[in-house]
């Protein structure tokens, strides 16, 4: 299979690239300039409708939604070993978890995500209000029981993890985990994963996705 992703810094393209490290499939990589407005010209508009990121070419034919293109790739490269197949006692619980990592986790981080883009790194970790730190820690309520396994589905790890484990990226970025909470504990597991680290060296020198923040005072109480 030929793959190329479109992606760009601090987008869902990371998720993508992600999943494809854990794989182990070959893919190509066009990273877009955001800042500058490229993703809105009319070449990459053939790509992505909208001119946004993600966007997968699969054998010469793009795939857009970050989730689908998830969905689709652990089916269709890990043998069942990312995702469990249908049939799978695990498989419904599988499916609901992706879509609660896009649909329902990932809108609670997006105030302070789209706040962080416009401050210095450093000040990250700041920019969450006590409000945006409780309504996330309640919607990883569901999942708090997991984190101290490493995995959220009981037959072991899967691209759940990959999915929920950027968005955590993210909100351990922007300072939405408190600094000894079991999620932030979850997500530095997830980032020793050796794929993690190929996903860090094949990232552009000024890419700011995969950076991990130092913890800084006054987060709140947070305990998710
Ligand atoms: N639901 C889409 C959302 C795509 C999206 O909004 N991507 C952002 C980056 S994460 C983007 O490209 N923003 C710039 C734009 O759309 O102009 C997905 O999951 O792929």
């Amino acid at each position: 299979m030929d793959l190329i992703l479109y992606t760009a810094d601090r987008s869902r393209g990371l998720m993508i690239a992600w999943l494809l490290e854990e794989l182990g499939v070959p893919y190509r990589t066009r990273c877009l300039d955001l800042a500058s407005g490229e993703h809105k010209d009319l070449a990459y508009r053939a790509v992505h409708p909208l001119g946004s990121v993600p966007a997968l070419v699969i054998d010469g034919e793009p795939m857009v939604e970050s989730l689908a293109m998830a969905l689709f790739l652990a089916d269709a490269c890990s043998a069942g070993e990312l995702a469990p197949l249908p049939g799978h006692p695990d498989r419904s619980r599988y499916l609901q978890w992706m879509v609660y990592a896009t649909a329902t986790v990932e809108p609670k981080l997006a105030a302070p995500f789209v706040r962080s883009l416009g401050v210095p790194v450093e000040d990250w970790p700041e920019v969450s209000t006590d409000a945006e730190r409780r309504s996330f820690s309640e919607v990883l309520g569901p999942l708090a029981a997991s984190f101290p396994r490493g995995h959220i589905l009981p037959s072991g790890f899967s691209a759940v993890d990959l999915l929920l484990g950027v968005e955590l990226h993210w909100a351990d970025q922007v300072g939405l985990l408190a600094p000894e909470s079991p999620a932030r504990s979850y997500v530095s597991r997830l980032r020793a994963r050796p794929s993690w680290a190929r996903l860090v060296d094949r990232s552009p020198a000024l890419s700011t996705h995969v950076l991990e923040p130092p913890v800084r005072g006054g987060r709140g109480t947070s305990q998710a």
